[in-house]
């Protein structure tokens, strides 16, 4: 069983086109267990300290202002988000931290204390031994 933590932005593309519900997807199974999520319009400021280490990029620009962009969808396998539901780079709909320390700094960054909630799901002991 692994406490690591991680953190999904369903991008504005994403938002727009309904699929907030597909993406999250059904987390009774031992998936992962949901303990926080917002929905926010988050400011330039916000964005450009989220991809602070993608400041040297030529595409950086466009990233904040949009929040757009990333991995090219068409080298995501079936059964991924980004290969089921986009096409384009700039159209990739969601975000995921890319390593345990990244997913740390993106929590506290988007969550403030307290909003990370602590809980035991009914299942844990029918899933765990
Ligand atoms: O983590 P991931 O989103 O898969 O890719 P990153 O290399 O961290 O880039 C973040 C973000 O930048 C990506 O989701 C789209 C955008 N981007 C782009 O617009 N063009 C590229 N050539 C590479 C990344
Ligand atoms: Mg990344």
């Amino acid at each position: 069983m692994s406490n690591e933590q991680t953190f999904i932005a369903i991008k504005p593309d994403g938002v727009q086109r309904g699929l907030i519900g597909e993406i999250i997807g059904p987390n009774s199974s031992c998936s992962y267990k949901l303990v926080a999520l917002k929905l926010v319009t988050p400011s330039k400021e916000h964005l450009e300290k989220h991809y602070e280490d993608l400041s040297q990029k030529p595409f950086y620009k466009g990233l904040v202002t949009s929040l757009l962009g990333a991995t090219n969808p068409l080298d995501s396998a079936p059964g991924t988000i980004r290969g089921d539901f986009a096409i384009d780079v700039g159209r990739n709909v969601c975000h995921g931290s890319d390593a345990v320390e990244s997913a740390k700094k993106e929590i506290a960054l988007w969550f403030k204390e307290g909003e990370v909630l602590e809980y035991k799901q009914v299942q844990h002991d029918w899933i765990y031994e």
